[in-house]
């Protein structure tokens, strides 16, 4: 049989199993409530009431820590209490930024810091590792919804750029642009303000895309249109593109989901706040999920608050959470400031009654059930689907590994005037949906020529194929994914017969923004050793995430398998785990 470059197969090998990375109870697995309690009662025997005192306090508008928390924090913590990122923003020192030379910028710690950390407040992140003087400009595109004027203008930004202008449809349904010379941001953030975008707030300890379903207000089989939830929660974290001081001092990021079908396309479970929808003695509202998220050291499903908000609270409740967060919160060391450690800390308990105080009025206990089936397949999206609304479909297409091109752009929103009403609708795996074409205009739209790059029927293997940015923009990189991914992918499809969809995540380090492990197979990139012993760029290799209504984090099957080795490895995968053929 089939030996892996590195180890036997799992069940096989007595060394690879002992070196399977099984994460504690503690890390992964979804003995929820159990995990929950246990902490809640440990945590209310040593918690002291002096740690329910907020640790930050408002000044001039800003909130920031009050001067007996300011021992032992992280850097991220001493750069924002230096200046508030937001000034840039609010103050408009943007303007002044710009209108320097990036060198000079450039030549103070002060500076450096505003152009590398600060500006992630305003959504521009300096790619000064692989692209110095440039930066990846990310946004709130909430539901992941982009109207024509919103899709043709980002493009014309980037077309000014050449080569070094591209955009990526991100795992939180949104759009992300490269090229960005600081000179121009002011005449872009203006720009933006015109076609209804914000880049506001979308790095760093704050509030990212709030996701919601790709399909919503379009499926026949839908259970609520989040768009409305999510477009709110939008519009609050922003402040209408204001700017909102009071939650961009936070400890760490925060992600936030509304759900909306049974087939959980938001991936409730790997967010910090997710709204369940459920019926409360006949109201419509939605159960509460809080905590989930990943990072390199941990990595933890969200656990239920045992709390019920009507839909009109969902703004209130994500309010008083967020309070709770940015109040509690601990700031030291940076691998253990997300909500969830909070949550440890405090118990469950004591968490949803600090999340109370905040809000006005008693907080309902969960409703029994939420409204979500237990039973339901997670439907394929790609392809015609007709919608709620007779006569017209939806059309979901393939976009290899989220990337795109400012003429792409162009053409997507232009078809989707054409033939449809404009939008288009991101999803988390990167792809692109175009809602709203009527019967008759179907035939020519599966005609058009941008349909044989950017497929209605992709293959099994490419069409839930993911890949975080990787080591050709992101600095924090071990590996290169996009192109390795497709690459091994297209290997795949030319060996292989599989019969259902396999979805194959790749993540260039262990931040996990790929989101390794919720795939059916994920890759997650690390240096390995080439059989020279020489070190290499390799992957850690997850199996068994499952997403939809049983879904949980998958764990690592091998550890290191040196990237150039691992055709075989993951044919092997197939053949053993998915039931996959090797063509003749
Ligand atoms: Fe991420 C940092 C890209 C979704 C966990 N992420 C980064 C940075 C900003 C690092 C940097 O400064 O270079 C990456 C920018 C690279 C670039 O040039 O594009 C980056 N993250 C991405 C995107 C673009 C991946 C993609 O190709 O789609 C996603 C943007 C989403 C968006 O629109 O906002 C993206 N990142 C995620 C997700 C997935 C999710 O939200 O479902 C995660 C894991 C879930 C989570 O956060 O709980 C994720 N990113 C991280 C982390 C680890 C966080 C932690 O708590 O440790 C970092 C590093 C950090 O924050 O210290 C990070
Ligand atoms: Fe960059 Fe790592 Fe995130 Fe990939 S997973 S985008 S390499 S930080």
């Amino acid at each position: 049989s089939f030996v892996y470059p590195c180890f036997m197969s799992s069940a096989q090998s007595p060394s690879l199993r002992k070196a399977i990375y099984r994460p504690s109870a503690d890390q992964h697995r979804n003995p929820r409530e159990v995990r929950v309690k246990a902490k809640a009662d440990a945590a209310a025997e040593s918690l002291t009431s002096n740690r329910l005192i907020p640790r930050v306090e408002e000044k001039d508008g800003y909130w920031i820590l009050k001067p007996e928390y300011r021992n032992g924090l992280n850097p991220a913590e001493k750069i924002k209490l230096e200046k508030d990122p937001m000034k840039m923003f609010i103050e408009n020192e943007i303007e002044q930024l710009a209108s320097t030379p990036f060198d000079t910028v450039d030549s103070t710690k002060h500076g450096k810091d505003d152009i590398d950390t600060r500006l992630k407040w305003l959504g521009l992140f300096h790619r000064r590792k692989h692209h110095y003087g440039k930066f990846m400009m990310r946004f709130k595109l909430p539901n992941g919804v982009s109207s024509a004027a919103q899709t043709h203008y980002l493009a014309s930004v980037i077309e000014q750029y050449g080569k070094d202008g591209c955009a990526d449809v991100t795992t939180r349904q949104n759009w992300q642009i490269r090229g960005v010379v600081l000179q121009d941001v002011p005449s872009i953030l203006k720009g933006l303000e015109q076609v209804g975008l914000s880049s506001l707030q979308s790095g760093m300890d704050n509030v990212r895309n709030p996701v919601g379903n790709p399909l919503a207000g379009i499926d026949p089989d839908e259970i609520i249109d989040t768009r409305p939830y999510t477009e709110a929660l939008s519009d609050y974290i922003i402040n209408n593109g204001k700017g909102n001081t009071s939650i961009t001092n936070l400890p760490r990021k925060w992600n936030v989901c509304v759900v909306g079908s049974h087939d959980l396309y938001e991936h409730p479970h790997i967010n910090d706040l997710a709204y369940m929808p459920a019926l409360k003695e006949g109201r419509m509202g939605f159960n509460l999920l809080v905590g989930g998220f990943f990072s390199p050291k941990r990595c933890a499903e969200a656990v239920p608050l045992d709390a019920w908000v009507p839909e009109e609270e969902v703004v209130a409740v994500c309010k008083a959470v967020l309070e709770t967060y940015r109040d509690l919160g601990t700031r030291g060391n940076r691998q253990k400031c997300r909500m969830m450690w909070l949550i440890d800390e405090l118990g469950i308990e004591e968490f949803r009654s600090e999340v109370e105080k905040r809000m006005v009025g008693k907080l309902s206990r969960a409703a029994n059930k939420d409204l979500i089936s237990q039973t339901w397949e997670r439907r394929n999206y790609f392809g015609v689907h007709p919608q709620k609304q007779k006569g017209l479909y939806y059309i979901g297409l393939h976009i290899p590994v989220g990337r795109l091109q400012a003429s792409e752009m162009h053409e997507l929103a232009s078809l989707a005037e054409l033939y449809g009403t404009g939008e288009l609708r991101l999803t988390v795996e990167q792809n692109i949906i175009v809602p709203n074409v009527q019967t008759e205009k179907l035939d020519a739209f599966m005609k058009e020529p941008l349909l044989t790059r950017f497929s209605a029927s992709p293959s099994l293997l490419q069409a839930n194929l993911v890949a975080c940015t990787g080591s050709q923009f992101c600095g924090m990189a071990i590996i290169e994914t996009k192109a390795r991914a497709q690459k091994l992918t297209e290997d795949l499809e030319k060996t292989m017969e599989v019969t259902r969809p396999i979805r194959m995540h790749w993540t260039g380090c262990p931040n996990s923004c790929g989101q390794v492990q919720v795939a059916d197979i994920g890759f997650m990139g690390c240096m390995a050793r080439d059989e020279n012993k020489k070190p290499c760029e390799g992957v850690d290799i997850f199996l068994g995430g499952r997403v939809g209504a049983d879904s949980h984090l998958g764990d690592m099957l091998l550890s290191g398998i040196p990237c150039k080795n691992l055709l075989p490895v993951v044919q092997e995968i197939l053949v053993e785990h998915f039931g996959a053929k090797r063509k003749a």
